[in-house]
């Protein structure tokens, strides 16, 4: 793997690899060497089927930023000496970024930390706001369309594993009860109000750099910058920081929403946001939670019916569990609804 380096005319030799991150889907190691170091990913082509695109959007992103002369808020992947960012190799598609010294998150207990990190990506959004959402690719087609999710929960609860099924019967009809997110999720993309918006898709926290005073530095994993609403990653900040434990917690007990975390969030994310918003989607702040957290449950009990093809498992049980975890996580939103609503009235 270490010949990669070679196409962005480091040598290999003078290099070792380390595992690093703690993404699910790509690959990811950090490359040390004696004066500098650098991040390796291998791209999952099972999930990116045509990872050129990934670069072609960020090209997009570069010349705009240029062009308009726009704050960059995240971290450029290097350039190949063919001129490319992503490169092929051995049947395999890897991308090299600069490694930036610097602090990172996969759980949030600091308020500020929060704030921060809804900040850069509002930031982020900002930044690319005048860019014309549909000339980027779909990195991934249909990523976060709820419908399609829920058409393949319920295409799994048809097809998939028999005895998986009926172990997961009473969460299955739980999750089913809240049919009603997709059918608001329809509206949305039916109201021309709701702007197609360049936005991340992957906001959680371990995607934000921070430096030694928990100031955002940078965004990164841009794979899935593409076309898509605010509510993805409003949405997907609200699912990872606003409960004290992630996806993975199975004493379910633990689970709560965290007002204070919901106010930082908002907070933040309105602080470069506000302007570009229309009071529309404003309002659909906290839905925007309920969106990506129900999805991302469906994503997970879909797959444990499909046998974990899509994101693997340690242990039998853990997409179940994921999926059970954030069923939990969107009941205590649910219940917290109105009151985060009037949170979102106060900020602004
Ligand atoms: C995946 O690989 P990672 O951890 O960045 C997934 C996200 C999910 C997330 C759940 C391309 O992201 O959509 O929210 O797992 N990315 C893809 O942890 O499916
Ligand atoms: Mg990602």
């Amino acid at each position: 793997m270490l010949n990669v380096l070679n196409l962005y005319g480091l040598h290999e030799g003078d290099y070792t690899l380390e595992n690093f991150g703690s993404g699910l889907i790509n690959t990811t190691w950090l490359v040390i060497g004696k004066q500098q170091r650098y991040i390796l990913q291998k791209i999952n082509k099972e999930v990116f089927a045509n990872p050129q695109l990934i670069d072609d959007n960020l090209q997009l992103i570069e010349d705009h930023i240029k062009k308009h002369n726009v704050p960059c808020t995240f971290v450029k992947p290097l350039q190949s000496h063919m001129g490319k960012t992503m490169v092929y190799y051995e049947n395999e598609f890897y991308r090299l970024s600069p490694f930036i010294p610097s602090k990172t998150y996969t759980i949030v207990s600091d308020v500020n930390v929060a704030f921060e990190a809804a900040k850069q990506f509002g930031k982020f959004a900002k930044s690319l706001s005048e860019l014309n959402a549909d000339e980027l690719y779909e990195t991934i087609p249909h990523f976060h369309d709820l419908h399609l999710r829920y058409t393949q929960f319920l295409q799994a609860i048809k097809s998939g594993n028999e005895e998986r099924k009926v172990q997961s019967e009473k969460l299955i009809e739980s999750l089913q009860r809240h049919v009603i997110i997709v059918h608001k999720y329809d509206d949305i993309v039916h109201n021309p109000l709701f702007k197609l918006r360049v936005m991340h898709h992957d906001t959680k926290i371990s995607n934000v750099l921070f430096d030694d005073n928990n100031n955002g530095i940078a965004v990164i994993d841009l794979d899935t910058v593409m076309p898509g609403y605010f509510i993805s990653d409003v949405g997907d900040m609200l699912r990872t920081y606003l409960p004290p434990v992630s996806e993975e917690e199975t004493d379910f007990g633990l689970i709560e929403t965290r007002d204070e975390y919901f106010k930082a969030i908002t907070e933040g994310y309105l602080s470069e946001m506000k302007h570009e918003l229309k009071p529309e989607e404003i309002n659909a702040f906290v839905y925007a939670g309920k969106f990506m957290i129900y999805m991302q449950a469906l994503r997970f009990i879909t797959d444990y019916l499909n046998y974990d093809v899509y994101y693997g498992a340690k242990y039998s049980l853990h997409n179940f569990n994921r999926a059970k975890n954030q069923l939990r996580l969107l009941e205590c939103l649910v219940e917290k609804e109105e009151q985060y609503n009037s949170i979102v009235q106060q900020v602004l």
